[in-house]
């Protein structure tokens, strides 16, 4: 299958993040993608082609065009205000208990976005995790324009391909930006596929963390299921959503599936997990699948408690072609940078339904980076 990739995603440079207010090293760093690059050119079975240009109206399709200009002048702000910051994170967060007494109406009339960039990043952010730096602004929209190319190439006859997207998209929400996501690549890519087809649309979400951005999106829409499996938000980010009570509502009531996973969880657990979610999809009509693919699942992941080894990428791959419908497959997750390439090898053959040959020398050492 045809995989879509740009260096522009260099330019979001991250080295630091901040956890619980302490500064460590980034997980999610450029290193990741260009993992994955290097060993799906040597695999030598997957071509490689440039993104296109989108503009900016599929992303206001699904975002606040507020969060848009923000992320956009987000650092010029931040320089103009004469901070010298490696990275720009919030000061304060307008926690909802801030307005508690409050009505919405009142809430609408008087709290606005603020001026300074700390506040601003509070105002359209979720969390200290997102660390934005000079060339954030331009990767993430590089990030959607992979997407919709992944997209063109499935409409345009292609049984799959795949989105090397960076940065990830499934945290950010229709006005939202956090976990290490700023826009929405899955949702944006979805929405464009609904518009091109009028068919329905299911997201098949296999990142280790919830997509409460992608949940949130579409929460209320009958023409978007949202399918994932991640770790259980009693213990494990976002925290505040994720649970399996959470099924949608309105035209959206039912669309939702959430299959939150013990901490621990094997290969074996997984793959229960991944044939509720493919009957889930099964039971819709519609010819495209919107895979959002994090290998933060891995047993070896800094940030994740999952045990899943590489055979299971294979066969989750192989399970997901085997629904019969077409897929769009865009990376999300996974910060083990030693396995990331031969993981996403393994997910993708399994897909294409070639058998799985490990590359010499792939042993990957220790528990990466930093523990979370
Ligand atoms: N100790 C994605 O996988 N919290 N985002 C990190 C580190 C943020 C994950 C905690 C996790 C965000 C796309
Ligand atoms: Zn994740």
């Amino acid at each position: 299958m045809q995989v879509v990739y740009t260096p522009a995603h260099l330019a979001h440079d991250i080295i630091v993040e901040t956890f619980m207010g302490l500064p460590i090293p980034a997980n999610e760093v450029a290193e990741r993608a260009e993992k994955i690059r290097a060993a799906l050119e040597a695999d030598g079975g997957f071509p490689f082609a440039e993104p296109s240009e989108h503009g900016e109206g599929p992303i206001t399709a699904i975002h606040d065009p507020g969060l848009v200009r923000f992320l956009e002048v987000a650092w010029s702000e931040l320089r103009r205000q004469g901070l010298p910051r490696p990275f720009l994170t919030a000061d304060t967060y307008p926690n909802r208990q801030m307005f508690e007494g409050m009505s919405a109406e009142a809430v609408a009339a008087l709290v606005r976005e603020p001026e300074q960039a700390a506040g601003r990043a509070g105002y359209w952010g979720f969390d200290s995790a997102a660390p934005l730096v000079a060339g954030t602004y331009l990767a993430a929209r590089a990030a959607v324009d992979v997407a919709l190319t992944t997209v063109e190439l499935v409409l345009g006859g292609a049984t799959m391909a795949y989105g090397l997207c960076r940065p990830p998209g499934h945290h950010a929400a229709r006005s939202m930006y956090g976990g290490y996501c700023f826009f929405n690549n899955a949702a944006i890519a979805a929405e464009a596929i609904v518009r091109a087809t009028g068919e329905r649309v299911a997201i098949l979400d296999v990142d280790y963390h919830h997509g409460n951005g992608s949940q949130q999106i579409f929460w209320r829409r009958g023409d978007v299921r949202y399918v994932s499996i991640h770790a259980h938000p009693d213990r494990a980010y976002p925290y505040f959503l994720g649970r399996e009570d959470e099924t949608g509502e309105g035209p959206g009531a039912g669309e939702n599936l959430n299959l939150p996973l013990r901490g621990g969880a094997t290969n074996d657990e997984y793959l229960v997990a991944v044939d509720r979610a493919l009957d889930a999809i099964a039971a819709v009509p519609g010819s495209v699948i919107v895979v959002s693919l994090g290998f933060d699942t891995y047993g070896l992941d800094p940030i994740g408690d999952f045990a899943l080894t590489t055979d299971v990428y294979h066969e989750v791959g192989r399970r997901t072609a085997g629904t019969g419908r077409r897929l769009v497959i865009l990376q999300e997750g996974g910060y083990h940078r030693p396995s990331l390439g031969e993981n996403a090898r393994a997910w993708l053959r399994g897909a294409e339904g070639r058998p799985f040959d490990p590359l010499p020398a792939a042993g990957f050492g220790e528990r990466g980076a930093v523990a979370g």
